[in-house]
């Protein structure tokens, strides 16, 4: 890095509660106890509104997290391989998971991480305090997104989905990966209580927050917060597509 070559500038834009987009330009190291050899910084946090935390971790060659990332009782934990090869484990079930590969922990169940790519492995990791439901409880999930079917996403077929948790009540979130086709666009701009913390996968677009359209591309962050306005077109000639999470399953509190 070192001296600019330009007048500095920047493409993120920050709106506490209500919205961010966070470019991977302006991302600093945030040191987290227990990662090892990783290179992590926190996106999404309470600080801006949110109420989970988002990070991107760039576990470099020998990176681990042998401590255990969550296991709290009422703390749930995802994480999702951006990029690389990693041994996930919760509590003392292994996965060797590639990119698109996630797991995802119960409340109580610690997330072990280590890289096993000669090279960088990059992750998507996130964490919230679960929302107890009598009788009910999650458990312990990992697949690869790749291997998932998508569905046509309301009735448009260059608009896809899928949902990477099972939609059982026991969980009171989901993550999803949504694809649009260059030119495609949600159906409306959306107003909902849930939160919404994305990491884009792929392509281009405009995307609309709070009434806003912003260009966003491949490897930004968007948080939005809950009844900000949102949708996307995408743009360019490659699908814009993005992982992100969605509160579901509970009643609002009062
Ligand atoms: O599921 C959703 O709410 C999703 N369609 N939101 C979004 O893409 N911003
Ligand atoms: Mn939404």
């Amino acid at each position: 890095m070192g001296y600019p070559k330009d007048l500095l500038s920047s493409r993120s834009m920050i709106e506490h509660g209500k919205y961010a987009l966070i470019a991977p330009e302006g991302l600093v190291n945030n040191t987290i106890p227990g990662f090892e050899n990783c290179i992590t910084s926190i996106l999404g946090s309470p600080k801006l509104g949110a109420s989970f935390v988002d990070y991107i971790v760039t576990m470099q060659e020998g990176g681990k997290n042998r401590e255990g990332f969550g296991g709290q009782l009422d703390i749930e934990t995802f994480v999702y391989v951006i990029e690389g090869k990693i041994i996930a484990a919760a509590d003392d079930q292994q996965f060797v998971l590639e990119e698109s590969g996630y797991l995802y922990c119960p409340p109580g169940t610690k997330m072990y991480l280590e890289n096993i790519e000669a090279g960088e492995s990059k992750l998507f990791l996130y964490k919230q305090r679960y929302r107890s439901l009598e009788g009910r409880s999650p458990w312990v999930v990992s697949g690869h997104a790749n291997r998932i079917e998508y569905r046509n996403y309301d009735n448009m077929h260059n608009v896809n989905i899928k949902d990477l948790l099972p939609t059982d009540l026991d969980f009171d979130m989901n993550f999803h990966i949504l694809s649009f086709d260059p030119a495609a666009c949600h159906p409306f701009i959306e107003t909902h209580v849930q939160e919404h913390g994305a990491y884009l996968l792929s392509g281009e677009g405009m995307y609309n927050l709070d009434n806003k359209w912003v260009p966003v591309k491949k490897g930004d962050y968007i948080f939005m917060g809950p009844y900000v306005q949102q949708a996307a077109y995408a743009v360019g000639r490659e699908n814009l597509t993005y992982v992100y999470s969605k509160d579901c399953n509970r009643d609002a509190e009062l």
